[in-house]
């Protein structure tokens, strides 16, 4: 059955599209949030591999309540939705999924070296070119579903970012000097998704760390971490199965942490 969009907020634009393997895509031209819509289209039952997109973000989101700069035609901003069969605790390696099928994509397209940041970045040069916003509901140990949201800087100039993340913040075009196609990335984002969750339903997040260590370059470096109550500094240790950083600390205690932001200490 097509689903008819609920759109509060949201302008649509060519409505909705059904493709392989039970994807539909949701697609408007401004909405305040992906990750909103996908999650109202999940509480209404919509099946997963439901992906919302979006030309323009007015209220994008980044973890903490952070903002997700988003302006008109010059990115990825996309959220989709999922139904694992997992316990809220392995739900957070879906991050991480999301973060390999962007590294992937990206390489796949552009000639750039790209790395990931624990938890949710994508990484070119230092700067950020991609975050990822994963928000779940969970009723005791059942999920019932995963909103796992996707922004991917595809043709800002370094003009079109704000000040504050001029320095921070990075673009396929700002790497490459060559604008980008946000249907190309798209059509190569889904299917690489598809594929690496499920490798990570069938096999764990463990069969996807090797590939993801190999893009993640603070592995054996000392690092800071900050959560929201404390700071904390360690050996970059390890990624549990469940998608922890696992930190040495200076007393040779391992500590694991589920969120978090962290820095390379010099
Ligand atoms: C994230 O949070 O990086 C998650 C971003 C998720 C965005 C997608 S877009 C589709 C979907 N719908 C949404 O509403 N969200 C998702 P965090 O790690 O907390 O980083 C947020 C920080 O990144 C901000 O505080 C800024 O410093 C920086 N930032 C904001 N916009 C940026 C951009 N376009 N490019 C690079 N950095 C940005």
């Amino acid at each position: 059955m097509p689903i008819e969009p609920d759109l509060p907020g949201g302008v649509p634009e060519r409505g909705t599209g059904a493709a392989s393997s039970g994807r539909r895509v949701l697609t408007f031209e401004r909405v305040d949030s992906t990750n909103e819509v996908a999650w109202r289209e999940a509480e209404r039952g919509v099946p997963e591999w439901t992906w919302v997109s979006a030309d323009e973000q007015t209220g994008g989101r980044g973890r903490l309540s952070r903002r997700w700069h988003s302006p008109a035609g010059l990115g990825v901003w996309t959220s989709v939705v999922l139904r694992p069969g997992v316990t809220p605790s392995v739900a957070p390696g879906i991050t991480m999924c999301a973060s390999l099928a962007v590294a992937r994509t990206l390489r796949k397209l552009h000639p750039m070296s790209v790395s990931l940041k624990w938890p949710n970045d994508v990484m070119v040069k230092g700067r950020k070119i991609c975050g990822i916003l994963t928000e779940m509901k969970a009723s005791g140990e059942r999920v019932e579903f995963v909103v796992c949201g996707i922004g991917i800087n595809l043709n800002q100039a370094a003009e079109d970012f704000p000040a504050e993340l001029r320095d921070a913040a990075t673009s396929v075009f700002l790497e490459t000097g060559h604008k980008a196609d946000k249907a190309e990335a798209l059509a190569e984002l889904m299917p690489q998704m598809e594929r690496v969750y499920a490798v990570f339903l069938s096999n764990g997040l463990q069969a996807l760390m090797g590939e993801w260590r190999s893009m993640c370059p603070l592995f054996g470096k000392i690092v800071r971490m900050k959560t929201r109550g404390e700071t904390v500094e360690g050996v970059f240790h390890d990624i549990d199965a469940s998608g922890a950083l696992v930190l040495r600390l200076e007393s040779g205690v391992h500590r694991s942490f589920l969120a978090g932001d962290v820095e390379p200490v010099s």
